[in-house]
């Protein structure tokens, strides 16, 4: 999918909602269990009652792979499920040396047909240009994240006081550009994300933590918004796990909704 086709559909949809799949079988409500795939009807029930107001989806691939061999069938039908003008991103945080990251490429690009995937930069550019060299796919890079220890290494300074997630946004903007690198930048860094779009002004942020994680949407926005919008806000178990009884998907919508009205008011005022 292209940038202008993504923007296209955030304006369609007044929304830049990312649904996050993080299908977990011991918090899916237990009716399912007796589904010959119960991660997949749990998924397929959420996108289809949420389809309507997320212009992304993103399955977090640790939640398939922990079920092994079937994990991965099971993702495979999900990406396919997820309605082709809806933007998908394997959440994968993949980056190795050269000839693998090719590998993990082909993978969520060519084998699962997945628009983007997200890439860990602390290789460096060889572990991430493999996964830029795919048409219309992109590389969403962790910058800045949004967990307690992004603390440990993203904020380190070096000598001329620079943080090291700056050395990454400014590094990787020679490896791709914002019609194929995205970056992670998390929305409980909300006094931050301010500084992040001045130093990438036109690129696409995947910003997880509202919701659980206590981000704030509004200021992502505030802060975040360019002129293409330039913000998929992901918000996973706040969605999903909205109830564990047999309404869930319901339950999924009407906070998807929510959100989505709320990035509507937000689209109108910043945009
Ligand atoms: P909730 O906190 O349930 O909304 O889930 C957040 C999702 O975003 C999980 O799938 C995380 O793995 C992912 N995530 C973060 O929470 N923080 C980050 O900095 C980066 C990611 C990510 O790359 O998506």
């Amino acid at each position: 999918m292209t940038r202008s086709e993504l923007f296209s559909q955030i304006q369609q949809k007044s929304s830049f909602l990312c649904v996050g799949l993080d299908p977990d079988l011991e918090k899916i409500p237990r009716h399912l269990l007796s589904e010959p795939d119960p991660i997949f009807s749990f998924c397929k029930a959420i996108i289809e009652e949420t389809a309507d107001f997320a212009v992304a989806y993103k399955p977090n691939i640790a939640f398939f792979e922990a079920l092994g061999a079937k994990g991965w069938e099971t993702l495979a039908k999900v990406a396919e499920f997820i309605p082709k003008d809806i933007f998908t991103i394997a959440d994968a945080k993949r980056g190795d040396i050269g000839n693998t990251s090719k590998l993990y490429a082909k993978a969520f690009f060519e084998s699962m047909n997945f628009d983007s995937v997200t890439v860990a930069p602390y290789m460096g550019k060889d572990s991430v240009s493999p996964f830029l060299e795919f048409d219309n796919k992109w590389v969403i890079l962790l910058a800045l994240t949004s967990n307690p220890g992004s603390m440990d290494f993203q904020l380190i300074e070096d000598k001329a006081g620079k943080p090291l997630y700056q050395s990454v946004l400014e590094k990787s903007q020679e490896w791709g550009s914002p019609e194929n690198l995205m970056y992670v930048v998390g929305a409980t860094r909300g006094e931050l994300i301010g500084k992040v779009r001045v130093l990438a002004p036109d690129h696409f942020f995947l910003v997880p933590g509202v919701g659980v994680q206590g981000g704030s949407l509004s200021e992502v926005a505030q802060f975040g918004m360019n002129s293409s919008c330039g913000l998929l806000v992901n918000s996973s178990r706040g969605i999903i796990y909205a109830s564990s009884e047999k309404d869930f998907a319901q339950a999924a919508r009407r906070e998807a909704e929510k959100l989505q009205l709320e990035m509507k008011d937000l689209l109108e005022k910043y945009l």
